[in-house]
């Protein structure tokens, strides 16, 4: 109370600051446990180790490690540089901060400051390319005498695969999926399979996320890549190039096998009377596995 007995400026400004002060450690606590309720909650030993890989999938192929290191090591390059920036705005901006209202000292140009800022950007840019080209160059290479051979075409809206292997006599063996059906691409473990991507018709983009793997379906040209898938199991494939309207139905499985499997599915797909070579021209023009009526909508 003041002395006029209402109460004075000072005492209610401390009466302020007691209510704010406990306010402020509720809500510093609470957020505390928010935050850590969530990163603990969402820790899962599956999802610390894809945090560990930056947001990428398990790898199952020889060409995941080099796509692997060139987006870690990208980030973390990344990251350095952040750093270093914000350490910069954040010292200026204390060091140099208004003081009085003195004009600070007037210059015009600062040579090695200027040289610096010129050849840092080319610095970060050339090891960057330099990284790219090499990584890069491991992703795509490709062997003279690949295990297999597989033709994939893309058409709208699903995917045809034509084995090139000898099956039983036969040369070549094909699946094609459907709307309803989606294909499956069966691979052998640990032998390399060399891809020809040809379309029919509209671009599309083959894109298998477990071999951190992606390339464009480009009608009138032929797309090649080579991997060799390293993990047994079923992995999704999917369309990456918003290719028409059934473009989010263009998915398939990828089921890495044994070679002892792999086999069988050929001889299978060869009982089945699918041998030859099938170009998916004809699902092309209408929507395969969709029904006429629908197909002529
Ligand atoms: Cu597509």
């Amino acid at each position: 109370m003041g002395s006029n007995g209402t109460p004075g400026v000072d005492e209610r400004a401390a009466g302020l600051a007691g209510a704010t002060r406990p306010a402020k450690r509720r809500l510093l606590v609470g957020t505390g446990v928010v935050v850590a309720t969530l990163l603990l909650t969402g820790c899962s030993s599956a999802t610390t180790e894809q945090w560990k890989r930056l947001g990428l999938p398990e790898g199952a192929s020889d060409r995941t490690e080099a796509v692997r290191s060139l987006w870690v090591g990208a980030w973390i390059a990344a990251l350095i540089v952040g750093a270093m920036v914000w350490g910069l705005i954040l010292y200026v901006s204390v060091r140099y901060r208004k003081r009085n209202d003195e004009a600070p000292r007037q210059v015009r140009y600062n040579l090695p400051l200027e040289v610096l800022y010129t050849l840092a950007p080319f610095a970060i840019i050339g090891v960057l390319f330099f990284y790219t080209v090499e990584h890069g160059n491991k992703i795509t290479a490709m062997s003279d005498n690949p295990a297999h051979t597989i033709n994939v075409v893309g058409q709208q809206w699903q995917w045809t695969f034509n084995y090139k292997d000898t099956v039983d006599g036969q040369e070549g063996v094909w699946e094609t999926g459907t709307l309803q059906k989606p294909a499956e691409l069966w691979l052998p473990v640990n032998e390399s399979v060399h891809f020809d991507l040809t379309s029919p018709d509209v671009i599309h983009s083959f894109w298998v996320p477990s071999f951190y793997f992606k390339l464009d379906v480009i009608p009138g040209r032929t797309n090649r890549f080579e991997l060799t898938p390293t993990k047994t199991g079923t992995f999704a494939g999917k369309c990456a190039e918003l290719c028409g309207l059934y473009h989010s139905r263009m998915v398939f499985t990828v089921k890495v096998v044994t070679k002892d499997e792999y086999d069988a599915h050929l001889r299978d797909l060869a009982a089945r009377g699918q041998t030859g070579a099938a170009t998916g021209g004809q699902d092309a023009t209408t929507i395969p596995g969709h029904g006429e009526q629908e197909g002529e909508k």
